[in-house]
């Protein structure tokens, strides 16, 4: 076969770089499946981007943990193996202290006190720390309150004591339960369900939808509303990605970001309703905790081991004085 050109070849070469160039995709990272309303907000991100930047600008989603468990993707992110994706922040607590401070017990007073406070100035200095670990946070998603729940009756405080609870993969969490005389087991979100139904942890935590979602009400139907965390969940880059887009770029999908999080805001409130119905339904039994001081009062000694550093002593003053 006669081969082409020179000329022809030529164009060739120049055609795909000039396509590399002017599209490109990105792999974005999501632990939840398709319906569910971080999942759908995030598909909605992608598609204001796409618009947005007449198809140069590919970010495609990868639903129910297909690039890995939570913690994995956590460091990926960090190495810039991964683009973006949606993150709860808890497993990052370990490397960015900073955001410690956000999932410190009852440190939130509502979620809507947690938007303001991760949109403000005390958000812009923890984003600054993430830089620092290869991570831009671009929106912040309701993440609702967690609490516990196991599969033997919670009514009090003094109830959780002398059960494992799995948690997120995090030293505050870890101390979190231990200051309630309750062992930890860190694990990922993927496996709480099997090690609840086989009996290695007695419990979990967690909020309306994702007890739901995960089925986890089947095996462990006592939810005490203690409402002990509101940790932040927000779309994160990995600023080697983030970099090499251009300031408008940066810009358009800055704020496709944020009117992701503005619909995942609306999604989130009636899926808490529905999921509440849904595991009511199902049998469990919710103990409302009208009076939260005992709950936080156990939890101070998670304040003594981690609000003691003066960054974090300093961001915890800064929120307290939020309204
Ligand atoms: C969910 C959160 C997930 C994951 C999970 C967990 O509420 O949306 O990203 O962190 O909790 O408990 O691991």
């Amino acid at each position: 076969m006669k081969l082409a050109s020179k000329p022809l070849v030529l164009a060739a070469i120049f055609c795909g770089i000039a396509t590399t160039a002017t599209a490109k995709e990105y792999r974005g990272w999501n632990t939840h499946p398709p319906d569910y309303p971080v999942s759908v907000a995030l598909d909605r991100f992608s598609e204001l981007v796409a618009e947005r930047t007449d198809n140069r600008i590919t970010l495609t989603n990868y639903h129910s943990a297909q690039l890995g468990e939570g913690e994995f993707a956590t460091e990926q992110l960090q190495f810039g193996a991964l683009d973006y994706g949606i993150f709860s922040t808890a497993p990052m607590v370990n490397t960015v202290k900073e955001l410690g401070v956000a999932s410190l017990p009852y440190v939130f007073k509502s979620p809507e006190h947690q938007f303001r406070v991760m949109e403000g100035e005390v958000g812009a200095d923890i984003a600054t720390a993430m830089n620092e670990a290869n991570m831009v946070p671009l929106s912040w998603f309701a993440s609702g309150s967690r609490s516990f729940y196991a599969n033997e009756p919670l009514n009090t405080v003094e109830d959780i004591a002398g059960l494992k609870f799995r948690v997120q993969n995090s030293d505050i969490n870890v101390a979190m339960v231990e200051a309630l005389g309750a062992n930890a087991t860190p694990l990922p979100f993927g496996e709480v369900f099997t090690a609840l139904q086989s009996g290695v942890v007695d419990g979990a935590e967690n909020n309306w939808p994702s007890y739901e979602s995960t089925r986890h009400f089947e095996v462990a139907k006592y939810y005490i509303l203690d409402e002990h965390t509101i940790v932040p969940e927000g779309i994160i880059f990995a600023k080697t990605t983030w970099d090499t887009f251009s300031a408008e770029d940066q810009e358009t999908i800055r704020t496709a970001a944020q009117e992701a999080a503005i619909y995942q805001r609306e999604l989130w409130a009636a899926r808490e309703a529905e999921s509440r119905k849904i595991v009511e339904e199902a049998g469990s039994i919710i103990v409302a905790v009208d009076d939260k001081t005992p709950f936080s009062d156990a939890m101070q000694p998670v304040y003594e081991q981690f609000a003691s550093d003066p960054v974090i002593a300093d961001l915890l003053k800064r929120i307290q004085a939020t309204d």
